[in-house]
């Protein structure tokens, strides 16, 4: 069904991987807009109730395939509204945990498009490297707007500035990620993770990530207020009753992500 991306759902986990080993999992317009129709593929499927993007091969991705736009000129404004904005607004869109499991280097887009994730997981043979500045480009894909969130301003700027390579335990140290886990058994840990998410109340933690995303430009009275609308739609899921009724009966609960 796609030509650059795998897209596959098992025990309630959608992984979305990558496809072109050859080359870094390199961007093209393609997969661009292959990722942005899975994501609102797996929004729409009440079997998904977590995604884990990840990368065949060697790589995690290494940003823009260089070759498509060496020597042309290139329209840097259009292709950005284009083809990165909409895939990296639909990360936000999806009210589904996203886990960027990230299996080798991430790179340049490749680095923003992991930052667009809710959770990052990494292989201990994973790096980041925001490459933009290597090639005389500003980090785009949400990076400038992920990056000091997540490190802090002072990180973010000295990532930015000397594009240097972040091993994986350093990212750890830095909590540019939130688990780092063997290589050889990477996959299995991160869709253990993955699929620990999934058993949990989906549309609460959906509400969740709305609203600490929403609460990043909002204030405290408007973010009291957001919570008090999110805490109505959570309160009348059938998780949140099962939560409850679990705790009294001193049981372990059974989330259906209704
Ligand atoms: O027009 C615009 O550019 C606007 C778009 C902006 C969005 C962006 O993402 S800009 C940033 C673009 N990405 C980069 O600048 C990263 C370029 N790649 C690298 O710096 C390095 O390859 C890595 C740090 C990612 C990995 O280094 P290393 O030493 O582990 O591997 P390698 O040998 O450099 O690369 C392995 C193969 O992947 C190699 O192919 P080959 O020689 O074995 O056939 C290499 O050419 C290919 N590859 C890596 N990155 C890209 C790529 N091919 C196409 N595009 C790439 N970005």
């Amino acid at each position: 069904m796609y030509e650059t991306i795998l897209y596959e759902v098992s025990e309630g986990v959608a992984v979305l991987t990558l496809n072109r080993p050859d080359k870094f999992n390199a961007f093209t317009e393609k997969m661009n807009k292959e990722i942005t129709d899975a994501l609102k593929q797996a929004q729409k499927d009440a079997q998904v109730r977590c995604i884990v993007l990840t990368g065949a091969g060697r790589a995690f991705n290494a940003g823009q395939d260089l070759g498509d736009v060496a020597g042309g000129e290139v329209d840097f404004g259009g292709f950005l509204r284009d083809r990165y904005n909409p895939m990296i607004l639909q990360f936000q869109k999806t009210e589904k945990p996203i886990i960027a499991a990230v299996n080798g280097v991430a790179a340049g887009a490749g680095m923003s498009v992991a930052l667009a994730c809710d959770i990052r997981l990494a292989s201990d043979k994973a790096s980041f490297v925001n490459a933009f500045v290597g090639i005389g480009l500003v980090p785009d894909s949400g990076g400038c707007y992920f990056l000091p969130r997540i490190v802090g301003m002072g990180k973010a700027l000295e990532l930015a500035m000397t594009g240097e390579k972040v091993s994986a335990a350093e990212a750890l140290r830095i909590g540019l990620v939130n688990q780092v886990y063997p290589a050889d058994s990477f996959m299995e840990d991160a869709m253990a993770y993955a699929r620990k998410l999934a058993s949990l109340p989906t549309r609460a933690i959906g509400l969740i990530k709305r609203t600490m995303y929403k609460g990043l430009e909002m204030n405290l009275e408007e973010t009291l207020q957001y919570e008090a609308f999110a805490q109505e739609a959570a309160g009348s899921t059938e998780d949140h009753k099962e939560g409850v009724a679990a705790f009294m009966e001193k049981r372990a609960p059974r989330f259906t992500g209704r």
